[in-house]
């Protein structure tokens, strides 16, 4: 730490390419989805030393806060002074773009009027015109056994609202312990924890490789909740069918190999772009003629392949779970969704009878699924959905809006380039 570097000998180089080449489809999935995500390979350990090595050179900063004086906690940070290190400096103006647009979206979706200039510079003359000129980028440093408490970082009217962390030093190496925790406040609920630990299989790629840094906006549910409620009668429970997912998927092959995959015409005459088939008694079914349950696969003629007593009884589980026991689904509709294949914001609302809940399990490759209410402009939640994930929606959530997003490419081990959904329903009287 006592090593005399100046600011402007801590390089930039390679930031902003390194910025422009992460993997910002998934992070934007994972921002969504759990409200943090996780990065590797910004900064090179040259870099995070050298910037960590500043530390103790105060002219480099405009003030020092001792947590403990504050009841912050304990250990100590200090906030950078202009001008920033120019490391310090591009990472902010490369990050801020990304990180802009999904904060606009955001706040579209929750019709907040807000709306942030793409570029950084215009942002802080923004922040400069209401009197907040501070820089805010902070350095921080933990000794044994210090500790920082739970608080929000808002400083002014102008809030920008995602932040980046990045580490300096190797966990394991460094030091032990020293989770990041980031809460939930999730409107009358009990506020959900979820801890960042910096395993040993992040540490050591990190000092195995180039990378030394670790965006501690990490999306992990490594040790968070399996079960979410996502609105009242609605839950979704992970990992639900992770140990059935590889019969389940054979099953479906095997209901296809009669009754194949087809992608369907709307009665306004748009062929979905999800592929589907059926089991059970009855099968959905669209065509010009409209919406509607079928006894017989209108491709063959026969009735669609029976419902198997495992995914039916696995359905009865998840919807008892949920609180609807005897579930007693008629109807099995097998969505396949190839990169690209989406499903518009709808209601189930072709069944008879609206009691029973509605289950749905995913397998292959991850989805984002996005849950509203009974009302088409209702706020909409995004959830990511993986392989072996059910919902279950029913009560007061039976007719909430839900759809899917346009899957991304990828390759699942279990379905290849593809994601199959089976929602389970109870389509007659
Ligand atoms: O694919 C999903 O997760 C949702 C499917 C769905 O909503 C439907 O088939 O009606
Ligand atoms: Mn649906």
């Amino acid at each position: 730490m006592n090593r005399t570097v100046t600011a402007t000998k801590v390089s930039a180089t390679g930031i902003v390419s390194r910025v422009e080449s992460l993997d910002w489809a998934q992070i934007v999935n994972d921002l969504d989805a759990y409200g943090c995500a996780a990065a590797t390979g910004v900064l090179l350990p040259e870099q995070c030393r050298a910037l960590a090595a500043l530390y103790d050179q105060d002219g480099l900063f405009r003030s020092r806060i001792v947590m403990s004086r504050h009841g912050f906690g304990r250990g100590e940070y200090k906030y950078w002074a202009h001008p920033l290190p120019e490391a310090v400096a591009t990472l902010r103006c490369a990050l801020y773009p990304h990180l802009a647009e999904v904060a606009n979206r955001w706040n579209q979706t929750m019709q907040i009027d807000v709306r942030y200039p793409a570029d950084h510079t215009e942002y802080l003359e923004q922040c400069h015109e209401v009197g907040q000129i501070k820089p805010t980028p902070l350095l921080l440093q933990y000794g044994e056994g210090d500790f920082n408490c739970l608080h929000q970082d808002l400083y002014g009217d102008l809030v920008f609202p995602l932040q980046v962390a990045f580490l300096m030093s190797v966990p394991g190496e460094d030091f032990t312990g020293g989770e990041f925790v980031l809460t939930e406040q999730r409107p009358r609920m009990q506020s959900r924890a979820e801890v960042v630990r910096l395993e040993q299989g992040a540490r050591r790629e990190m000092s195995g490789s180039q990378f030394e840094m670790d965006d501690l906006f990490d999306g992990a549910f490594a040790n968070g909740a399996e079960v979410e409620k996502l609105a009242e009668g609605a839950m979704l429970f992970r990992c639900f069918a992770a140990a059935e997912a590889v019969a389940i998927f054979q099953t479906v092959q095997q209901i296809a190999a009669i009754s194949p995959f087809r992608h369907m015409v709307t009665p306004g005459g748009h062929r979905m772009s999800v592929a589907m088939t059926n089991c059970g008694r009855v099968g959905w079914t669209t065509d010009r003629r409209g919406y509607r349950y079928d006894p017989l696969d209108p491709d063959n003629g026969a009735p669609w392949p029976a419902m198997p007593p495992a995914l039916r009884q696995l359905a009865e589980r998840a919807a008892a779970l949920a609180g609807f026991p005897g579930f007693d689904p008629d109807s099995c509709l097998i969505n396949r969704y190839e990169p690209g294949a989406k499903l518009t914001l709808h209601q189930d609302q072709n069944e008879k009878c609206y009691d029973p809940p509605i289950v749905s399990l995913s397998l292959g490759l991850p989805a984002r699924f996005l849950f509203g209410g009974v009302s088409r402009n209702g706020c909409l939640r995004r959830v990511r959905l993986e392989s072996g994930d059910v919902v279950v929606w029913g009560g007061p959530s039976r007719l909430a809006y839900h759809g899917i997003d346009p899957l991304a490419d990828g390759n699942h081990p279990l379905t290849g380039r593809c994601r199959l959904n089976l929602t389970f329903r109870k389509a007659l009287a």
